[in-house]
């Protein structure tokens, strides 16, 4: 098989990339090596930036989120029993945050993708990305049992963390950096009303907790947790018990609604980033290149900021022959990249209790947050971070 862009991973970046050269009238082909099922029912992320909202609407996949997608002006700190509201519009002229999760944003870009969009494979597994240094790289993949090549002009690594397309980029040209964090996030989801309007982060001496919700009737939630906790270790009780806890405040009027626990996993909190973000007609998006801890969440909405950018370089490339932005793509990127680790590891850290902390840190980090609390210089920078700063 023969294509113009061979797209590695169905998940958010691959899929919103296909649509995007699909627009532009660049061929492509995406290979998915899970089912369809598996990728439209992976719990992930929950916040969509307004640059990713503004990207989905101009791809054309943004009616149903504008139909059921909730818009939110703002997000609570709770600490040290206090409450307080940053109000993200009065702060970034204009800009919110939706919450949609990731599995519906999947949904509806697969949906696109099989009513008149270009090839999606599932259970296409790539093995390898192959002659990334050449004009006609290849991906090998297996599908049905079968091996075969997908030929292409360029190849986009959207295959996640765990994927194959890094793998094609040399060791001697590969620049690494992360870090892993002393401490995983406990998620659920319940099916009960969430007890807040709006997110709510909440900083305690026993740890990190965040209400959020993917409905007016499904609550998400998550609490901070020992690194290598196992979900099973926890019963729907203690969690509930433990995010009263932990989002204790002065303020009567609120209490926490308890419901059904329909499912709970722990994910571990890493920092990643693989520098460049291409080599050769190999690029890597999305979590191929970074991870972020969730805190800020921004990994969903960096990988669209790689696609965006990439879709603009390969379609200048074919209706021009300009390869300007397609050589300017690594820098553009890491830029924000790097700009979102910053960002995702302070509130990380702001927010979370480390396992070595002491009184004193404890106290720089309430200093921290009466700071965000008190000043609107303070404030400002975190709205502007969570928001997300333009794509362009
Ligand atoms: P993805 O990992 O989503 O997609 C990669 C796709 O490639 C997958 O479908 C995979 O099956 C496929 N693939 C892998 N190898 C392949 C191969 N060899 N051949 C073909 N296909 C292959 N971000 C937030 O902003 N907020 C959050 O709250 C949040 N929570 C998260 C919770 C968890 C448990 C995890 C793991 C991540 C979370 N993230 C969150 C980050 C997450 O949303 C990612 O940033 C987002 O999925 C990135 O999208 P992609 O780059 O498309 O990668
Ligand atoms: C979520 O709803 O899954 C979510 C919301 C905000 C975050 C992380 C996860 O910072």
């Amino acid at each position: 098989m023969r294509t113009t862009v061979g797209i590695i991973g169905a998940g958010p970046a691959g899929l919103l990339l296909g649509r995007l050269l699909d627009d532009a009238g660049v061929d492509n082909v995406v290979l998915e090596s899970r089912d369809r099922a598996y990728v439209e029912q992976r719990q992930r992320a929950g916040i969509l930036e307004h640059g990713t909202a503004e990207a989905l609407r101009a791809a054309g996949a943004g009616e149903r989120m504008d139909r059921e997608g909730l818009p939110h002006d703002g997000i609570e700190l709770r600490f040290d029993r206090r409450r307080h509201r940053v109000d993200l519009p009065a702060l970034t002229g204009g800009r919110n945050v939706t919450v949609y999760a990731q599995t519906e944003v999947c949904k509806d870009l697969i949906a696109l993708r099989l009513d008149g969009g270009g090839p999606l494979l599932f259970a296409a597994e790539a093995l390898a990305v192959e002659g990334a240094e050449t004009a006609a790289p290849r991906v090998r993949y297996r599908h049905r049992g079968r091996e075969s090549a997908l030929e292409c002009d360029y190849v986009a690594g959207c295959d996640g963390f765990r994927g194959v397309a890094r793998e094609a980029v040399p060791e001697a040209v590969s620049r690494v950096f992360g870090r892993t964090f002393p401490f995983a996030w406990l998620g659920i989801l319940a099916d009960v009303p969430p007890s807040h309007g709006e997110l709510v982060y909440a900083r305690h001496d026993r740890g990190f907790a965040l209400l959020s919700m993917r409905s007016p009737t499904v609550t998400r939630a998550y609490l901070q947790v020992p690194d290598g906790t196992h979900a099973a270790e926890w019963s729907d009780e203690e969690i509930w018990d433990e995010l009263d806890r932990r989002l204790e405040t002065d303020d009567p009027s609120w209490t926490l609604h308890r419901g059904p626990v329909t499912a709970k996993s722990v994910t571990p909190l890493r920092s990643y980033v693989h520098e460049p973000m291409r080599h050769g007609r190999l690029f890597l998006a999305g979590d191929a290149a970074h991870i972020v801890p969730p805190t800020g969440a921004k990994g969903l909405n960096l990988a669209v900021g790689d696609v965006v950018t990439l879709a603009r370089a390969l379609t200048l490339r074919h209706e021009k022959g300009d390869a300007s932005l397609i050589d300017a793509y690594s820098r553009t990127c890491l830029r924000r990249v790097w700009q979102a680790e910053r960002f995702s590891c302070a509130l990380t850290a702001l927010l979370h209790r480390a396992p070595d902390a002491t009184p004193f840190d404890d106290r720089v980090q309430l200093a921290g947050l009466d700071r965000i609390a008190g000043a609107r210089s303070a404030e400002t920078d975190l709205a502007e971070g969570y928001t997300g700063f333009p794509l362009d």
